[in-house]
């Protein structure tokens, strides 16, 4: 069975370990309502900061998953585990390679029951995980759309994750590669600043991921919650 940890999620925050949050804000994210929280980041993520972030995640009773993107960063005891690819890299090994070299030395420590693959579509060219997967982020819709559908019809990718990262996506375009699955559960994040583009996205993606507004606009970012749970 494939884990489905994920599949009532609606909104999640992604906490990035290399950056500060502190206490009282790190409280209001987990009680605001939220679905999960995300652990994830595209530098600067070693096993130090990653346990640090967990154990104070760890005061609240909410869920919380990783994204293992290295496996320098496994760290035990997150409740789920998503294991990214990134669709359109130009870069073989964040197709499969790294995944493969990963699994040979520690796949027999991956908790399997609580691990999924995501597949990555990444859309903005100035974002740091675009620039750090060499992705190729000019893309016709009707190709993005052939991405979508090669994750989800072909290779049966339990989480497809359409990321902005930085930026407010096109909206109208996420919806129909929502409306195009067959399996898949859709993620969408980036340069979601408050109530009003939550709810665009809700309206678009499966779950709703929050991140930077986190660390510059903490009021907006926890409005988002029920921006998204109410639509
Ligand atoms: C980043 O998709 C998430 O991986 C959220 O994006 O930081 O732009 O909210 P933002």
């Amino acid at each position: 069975m494939i884990p489905s940890f994920y599949s009532g999620w609606r909104h999640a925050f992604k906490l990035d370990p290399d950056r500060e949050i502190g206490d009282e804000a790190l409280e209001a994210v987990c009680l605001s309502g939220t679905d999960a929280i995300l652990v994830g980041g595209s530098s600067g993520l070693t096993y130090d900061n990653t346990v640090e972030l967990l154990s104070r995640i760890r005061r609240y009773e909410l869920p919380c998953a990783l994204e293992l993107s290295d496996v320098s960063v496994g760290v035990p005891g997150f409740d789920g585990y998503f294991v990214p690819m990134v669709l359109n890299s130009r870069r073989r090994e964040w197709i499969v390679g790294r995944h493969v070299d990963a699994l040979r030395e520690y796949g027999h420590l991956l908790p399997w029951e609580s691990a999924v693959g995501e597949a990555y579509l990444v859309l903005n060219p100035d974002s740091t995980v675009a620039r750090l997967t060499e992705a190729d982020t000019e893309l016709t819709a009707a190709e993005i759309l052939a991405y979508s559908q090669a994750a989800d019809k072909l290779w049966n990718v339990p989480v497809l994750y359409v990321e902005y990262s930085g930026t407010f996506g096109d909206m109208p375009l996420v919806r129909r590669i929502r409306d195009s699955l067959r399996q898949a559960h859709l993620f969408y994040g980036g340069g979601i600043d408050g109530p009003d583009k939550a709810r665009q996205a809700a309206g678009a993606a499966h779950t709703v991921v929050v991140g930077n507004a986190v660390y510059s606009d903490l009021p907006a970012a926890l409005a988002t919650v029920n921006a998204v749970k109410n639509i």
